[in-house]
């Protein structure tokens, strides 16, 4: 048993997957034909000559997500409704019918320009369901979508991340794809060495289950194989295995020990939360975006409990960014920048005063007494996740938490110039990236 738990505690992240946890916050950009006909999934039908964002402004894009502190974007690429927003090779179903610069523009194109000279990544959403491609529903389906992707891995420069949307419906002659993901991730294997998978189940990045921006608990990248089945197993069979029920990405605990000890392997997946700035993907005018408030905890509860953000800003028929939303992407950097920036660092440093089987304590010592609100504290995964509970002492207890992960970020009230850390429990001996304090 000891092993084992030993071995979870060494499953081990690829350098694509510790780099995408250090991107924490990023953009998605839901842009189609459904900006102008106010849907959310677009029929598959629509007249391509409605998409005409005749003011696009992708520096203004980038601007906005930049203003909030993110550091990459994704564009969808293609949504369910089928429309490319570039000039692909397999269908008229796309700009080039549009009026938009006379057939002549490529979204995509633009966007990845932009996204690099704002410094910031760029990569893409291609929706695998279809509503408009003939072929939907047929082997040659697949052979579509490898071109489209392949169009998107090959023109558009460096990708930090692939999201496949696991939506599967009806395509316009009414059948159900079988769609071919081993196939679609070797694609990006290969054009894409760098960036990662994301998929309902991995392999690289998994769905937190929800689009509310609700966080769990405890959040462990390292889950049973059966959740994520086609990720790569760095652990055999358990000494339990045989016995498992289906484990669903929904739920609320996936990687603690009953269920890993009770799986049939481990892979290192870690989850993202994706969540729109509005109550749609897409741009409505009606629709407001959340409250700063909804959104910095959204915020704290994903980057500080390791997991990323992927926050949607959908643009206007215009292409330009509503200026509400720009108003409240501005809102939510200036709090994180004020509540977590680099002016509210207190200088602290870290001593390591206990340990014994898993178990640390840590001080860490102030130059002098502060209000202290924030303390972020990240494990070093190059090695595995291992941080089963801990807390935060200033006297009494101020803080219970469980996973560390990549990022924590606990929220405290405390006045004081010592704090002790007591890891209360680890899969094996934590290792610390960094402890910062921040102050009221
Ligand atoms: C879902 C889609 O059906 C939504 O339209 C949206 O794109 C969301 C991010 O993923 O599966």
């Amino acid at each position: 048993m000891q092993d084992f738990i030993k071995a979870a505690a060494r499953v081990k992240p690829s350098k694509r997957q510790l780099d995408w946890y250090d991107t924490e916050f990023y953009a998605f950009v839901h842009f189609t034909v459904n900006t102008y006909t106010d849907l959310e999934w677009g029929l598959g039908n629509e007249d391509e000559k409605i998409f005409n964002p005749y003011d696009l402004n992708c520096d203004e894009w980038v601007e906005a997500v930049k203003s909030a502190g993110m550091k990459g974007l994704i564009l969808t690429a293609k949504h369910h409704d089928g429309f490319c927003l570039w000039p692909t090779s397999t269908t008229m179903h796309s700009v080039k019918s549009s009026p938009w610069k006379n057939g002549q523009g490529d979204v995509v194109k633009e966007c990845a320009e932009a996204c690099r000279r704002g410094g910031i990544k760029f990569g893409v959403y291609l929706s695998p369901w279809d509503r408009n491609a003939s072929c939907y529903g047929t082997d040659a389906y697949n052979d579509f979508y490898c071109t489209q992707l392949t169009e998107l891995l090959t023109n558009y420069g460096e990708l930090f991340m692939v999201w496949f949307d696991g939506a599967c419906g009806e395509g316009p002659n009414g059948r159900k794809q079988n769609y071919d993901f081993d196939r679609y991730n070797a694609l990006v294997r290969k054009y894409q060495p760098n960036a990662v998978i994301f998929n309902d189940f991995g392999p690289d990045v998994r769905w937190c289950g929800n689009e509310a921006g609700s966080a769990r608990r405890a959040e462990w990248a390292v889950v049973p194989s059966e959740l994520c089945y086609r990720s790569e197993v760095q652990t055999g069979p358990s000494p339990m295995a045989g016995d498992v029920s289906f484990l669903y990405n929904t739920e609320e605990n996936i990687g603690d020990l009953f269920h890993i000890m009770h799986s049939k392997g481990l892979v290192f997946t870690g989850a993202e939360i994706d969540m729109s700035i509005r109550p749609g993907w897409f741009w409505h005018e009606k629709e407001e975006p959340h409250s700063l408030e909804r959104l910095w905890n959204t915020y704290l509860n994903s980057c500080g409990g390791n997991t990323s953000f992927n926050l949607n800003v959908p643009p206007m028929p215009s292409g330009r960014i509503d200026p509400r939303d720009i108003v409240r992407l501005r809102e939510l950097g200036e709090k994180i920048e004020n509540s977590i920036g680099e002016q509210k660092k207190v200088p602290c440093r870290v001593e390591k005063t206990w340990s014994a089987g898993g178990q640390a304590k840590y001080d860490i010592i102030l130059d002098q007494p502060e209000n202290i609100r924030y303390i972020s504290i990240m494990e070093d995964l190059t090695e595995g996740q291992r941080i089963e509970a801990f807390r935060l002492l200033n006297g009494g207890v101020i803080y219970r938490g469980y996973t560390v992960g990549h990022h924590k970020i606990c929220q405290v009230h405390t006045y004081g110039d010592r704090i002790t850390l007591f890891i209360t429990g680890a899969r094996d001996e934590a290792v610390l990236r960094d402890i910062s304090v921040y102050k009221e």
